[in-house]
């Protein structure tokens, strides 16, 4: 027979084991839910730092025609259209505003002056203004002024390129900020697929920039510490 006491003891034990198990439960679920906040944060941040519209092609030398005939190409990396209504091209004193919606995964050619910088391929939008051959540094800005990529962003000689071969100053890496080793000196490819780049690099999470890579290693640090104070507290 059952004694008093020992139904205390019973009552008692299945009632701590119940409350350690939702302290257990919630323990668990609270950690999920920092890593999840965590690795949210650090895929929003390589989104993010993956820019959708790239300078892609820069011909800075012109083409064996001419020169002046100088082009720049842009393409959309993105599975979406994007509308870039008020963005802007600038370098020097220059200033060329795009006022157009460019298609996923589509290049969009500058063609300087007129149709016949690139004499058979279609210009998608005509600018004015030329590009030294000294170097000059182009950034892409949004509507409202953020810096979304550059071209020799930090200025100084073009890193690739060449005025006698007319070889085009080409994008082969896509990481964010751009630099001059993200370029390379290769045959025109006006409106195709640069060398050297496989266009599937220019999606987020293919590429992980210095940047990621570092959040990535104190996502993993904390992710780390909390599981070691979890088992340990
Ligand atoms: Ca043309
Ligand atoms: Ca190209």
């Amino acid at each position: 027979m059952t004694t008093l006491r020992q139904k205390c003891v019973f009552i008692e034990t299945n009632v701590f084991d119940f409350f350690g198990h939702l302290r257990y439960e919630k323990d668990m679920k609270r950690l999920l839910f920092l890593t999840i906040g965590i690795f949210l944060i650090f895929t929003a941040s390589a989104w993010a730092d993956t820019p959708q519209l790239l300078i892609s092609e820069v011909a800075w030398m012109g083409t064996d025609n001419d020169s002046g005939d100088e082009w720049i190409e842009l393409i959309n990396t993105s599975d979406e259209d994007l509308t870039i209504n008020g963005w802007k091209l600038v370098w020097g004193d220059v200033e060329v505003l795009l006022r157009v919606q460019i298609p996923a995964q589509s290049y969009f050619m500058l063609e300087r002056t007129d149709d016949d910088s690139l004499r058979g391929i279609p210009a998608n939008q005509i600018y004015r203004g030329s590009l030294s051959n000294r170097g000059e540094a182009i950034h892409l800005y949004d509507a409202q002024g953020n810096l979304i990529d550059s071209a020799n962003g930090d200025g100084g000689p073009w890193p690739a390129g060449n005025n006698r071969s007319k070889s085009t100053m080409q994008r082969h890496v896509t990481e964010s900020p751009e630099q001059d080793l993200h370029w390379i000196t290769a045959p025109a490819t006006p409106g195709r697929e640069n060398r050297g780049l496989d266009i599937q690099d220019t999606n987020a999470f293919s590429e992980i920039g210095d940047q990621n890579m570092l959040l990535l290693m104190l996502t993993m640090i904390v992710v780390a510490g909390l599981v070691f104070w979890w088992f340990n507290r």
